[in-house]
């Protein structure tokens, strides 16, 4: 059994208890982590709290990140390194892209939508690890969550694909700069789930039919399943991996 009791993970991007970072907090609550989460914008604040209730540890901390503020950031992390000394890990499961542009063709993509979605989902990811890397264990464990769309063309994904293939390629970067420091950074490429930011996606409801008729396991895979990933990508258990992209999609990256 994986335990976690005496390890601290940042959980970002939990907005409400549909997120995956929610399903990848209870994962590392059930391995008896302690969580300290952070949220977008003020409307966020009491859904993140009731949920985090729940939690059998009532130690949890609950802080604004908002990741387009590089002040923000750097407050968040300054914060947490005050309250709980070191980190062993974060779960960084943010991105956004404008509705209009995750619909129709990828031509159509304006330079303010393109920027403000690689702003918050892929340069997000470089800005945090920044931060956070002086209160980062040896042995610390990053995660961040990309989607197929960034590997090769998925219909209506658009401008979010260019910024998964951002995402996936500041991974190994990451990777390769904190190695030295025994810091892992890895992504997992979650098959298609019903959240909020998925309700922004046209033909989203198409997209999970299709997983059901074609991925091997011939079903969608749930919160619970990218979370229990992201424990074992957490824990000592996958102490040799980093700058890799694992999917967890029923294996419908395979196929096609
Ligand atoms: O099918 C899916 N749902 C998949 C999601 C398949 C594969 C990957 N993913 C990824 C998403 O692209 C994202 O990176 O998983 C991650 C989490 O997304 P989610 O759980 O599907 O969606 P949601 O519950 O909406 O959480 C995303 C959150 C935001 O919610 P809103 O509704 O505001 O978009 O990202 C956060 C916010 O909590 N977020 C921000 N956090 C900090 N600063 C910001 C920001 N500026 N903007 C959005």
């Amino acid at each position: 059994k994986i335990d976690l009791s005496d390890r601290t993970y940042v959980v970002m991007g939990v907005a409400n208890k549909r997120s995956i970072a929610w399903g990848i907090a209870e994962s590392l609550a059930s391995a008896g982590a302690r969580l300290v989460f952070t949220y977008a914008g003020e409307r966020f604040e009491k859904n993140v709290r009731d949920l985090a209730e729940t939690l059998e540890r009532k130690d949890f901390i609950i802080l604004p990140c908002d990741v387009t503020s590089d002040e923000e950031i750097d407050t968040a992390f300054k914060q947490i390194g005050d309250q709980v000394g070191k980190i062993h890990g974060i779960a960084h499961c943010i991105a956004f892209a404008n509705r209009d542009e995750i619909m129709g063709e990828y031509l159509n993509t304006t330079r303010d939508g393109f920027l403000l979605a690689q702003n918050i989902s892929a340069y997000s990811l470089t800005a945090v690890v920044k931060a956070a890397r002086p209160i980062m264990t040896e042995g610390a464990s990053v995660v961040t969550l990309t989607y197929l769309g960034g590997e090769r063309v998925v219909k209506n994904y658009n401008v979010m694909g260019v910024a998964k293939a951002s995402l996936d390629a500041s991974v190994k970067y990451l990777a390769n700069d904190l190695g030295k420091e025994g810091i892992r950074v890895n992504a997992i490429s979650a098959g298609p789930i019903r959240t909020l930011a998925a309700k922004g996606i046209g033909g989203f409801n198409e997209v999970l039919k299709e997983m059901e008729e074609t991925a091997p396991l011939k079903r969608t895979v749930t919160q619970e399943e990218v979370g229990n990933t992201t424990l074992f990508l957490m824990s000592d258990l996958s102490s040799g991996i980093t700058g890799e992209l694992l999917h967890v999609d029923g294996g419908y990256n395979t196929i096609g």
